[in-house]
């Protein structure tokens, strides 16, 4: 398909260090499903004096995987690119359509126009300092190509957003040995539990053998929702009861799946804010506890991040980096927001891939994060 072999260029990457925005998190009404489980889960200290965690119990949702695509790759490939703009249509309204507007409406190039762009893009989240560099590039390439009029400034748009998000997607690591050993940390309600979930069906879907570890022992029904997530996928759980030393969970986790041969651990981890700086030494612990056990693990440290949240998301990174050292970025519930922009901001302002997107609730709402179909989807109304 050329569409998806367009996709395949290779683009170089542009990533600049910027200063942060002070956003604070949950400012953005699109926020709904975060705000309904934090409302569930009322903060707290434990009794090893660390402090709260909100703990999501929701159910999983049923997943209603198509069987043709299981047997016809094209098929697949076009409704994954179908779901991911689904996905996508709050941000596409937002971002791509109010270009598309701001194009139609426009009769020149002028300064009008790229003020107008740059807060199309900063009301979309891309961050002030992105969007002022993406404005930039964009008026630059817009003067080398000679383009004068609006009309064919969409696709060097596109092309720009892309470009700056860089080359192609970046994988998951994998480690040669078994097991390879994926530690998941993020704040509270970021979809952690839910994207091991996501993760545990595609890796049982591509016949590897996955454990799952319980490492949010902070309260029970955190234990038991991923206990019903590993039933459905239909993989082990490794778990220790309620209150149990998180480092505890982890050590015994790492030697089953020594034990069992398994291909993938993947370890659930409570959520913590990142200005708890006792919960931020733990989940340092935990890591030390799995190097202990295997030096060259963690082999994938995935920060779990709720779109939803705008520029905070940034900061977070930056605290969980120094702490557990992160080697991708999972952005979640890009689905629920209309500024998905905030891509943009954290692949230009962090020095980290994101290397997954969260699209839903279901078990397939998983993509590997790739620049180009994002900036294509942002723009796609066919
Ligand atoms: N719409 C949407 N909802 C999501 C996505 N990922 C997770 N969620 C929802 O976000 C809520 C929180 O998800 P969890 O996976 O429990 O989050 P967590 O980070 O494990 O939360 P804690 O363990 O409490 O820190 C749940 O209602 C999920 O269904 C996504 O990509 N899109
Ligand atoms: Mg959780």
């Amino acid at each position: 398909m050329a569409f998806f072999d367009k996709f395949k260029r290779k683009k170089n990457q542009a990533v600049e260090n910027q200063p942060v925005s002070d956003q604070q998190p949950n400012d953005d009404p699109g926020q709904d499903s975060h705000k309904k489980q934090a409302d569930k889960s009322s903060p707290a200290d434990s009794s090893q004096g660390s402090e709260v965690i909100a703990i999501n119990d929701a159910s999983p949702t049923p997943d209603n995987s198509a069987g043709a695509e299981e047997t016809c790759p094209e098929i697949a490939q076009s409704s994954l690119f179908g779901r991911f703009k689904m996905g996508l249509s709050k941000t596409r309204k937002n971002l791509g359509g109010k270009i598309e507007s701001l194009v139609k409406s426009s009769k020149k190039l002028d300064e009008e126009f790229y003020e107008e762009l740059e807060d199309i893009l900063i009301q979309a989240d891309v961050g002030m300092n992105t969007s002022l560099d993406l404005v930039k590039s964009i008026r630059t390439a817009a003067k080398k190509q000679k383009i004068k009029e609006p009309a064919e400034v969409t696709q060097l748009i596109q092309n720009e957003i892309a470009s700056l998000l860089g080359v192609n997607p970046v994988p998951l690591n994998k480690c040669a040995e078994k097991p390879s050993i994926i530690l998941v940390v993020g704040v509270n309600g970021a979809g952690k539990t839910t994207t091991i979930a996501k993760l545990a069906y595609r890796y049982k879907n591509e016949k590897q053998k996955v454990i799952l570890a319980a490492a949010d022992t902070f309260r029970a029904a955190a234990i038991d929702q991923l206990q019903i997530w590993a039933d459905r996928v239909g993989v082990e759980l490794i778990k220790h009861l309620e209150g149990a030393d998180p480092g505890a969970v982890v050590y015994d986790a790492v030697n089953a799946a020594r034990a069992r041969q398994a291909d993938v651990l993947i370890i659930d981890t409570a959520g913590r804010l990142q200005n708890k700086v006792n919960l931020m030494k733990e989940i340092g612990k935990v890591r030390k506890v799995i190097e202990r056990e295997i030096p060259s693990a963690p082999h994938e440290v995935l920060l779990v991040l709720d779109a939803t949240t705008g520029q905070n998301a940034i900061s977070q990174a930056k605290i969980f980096e120094e702490s557990t050292g992160v080697t991708g970025i999972v952005l979640t519930k890009l689905d629920g927001t209309a500024k998905g922009g905030i891509v943009i901001a954290v692949t230009k302002e962090l020095d980290i891939p994101v290397k997954l997107v969260g699209t839903g609730e279901s078990l397939e709402d998983l993509r590997d994060f790739s620049p180009q179909i994002f900036a294509q989807a942002l723009f796609d109304n066919s």
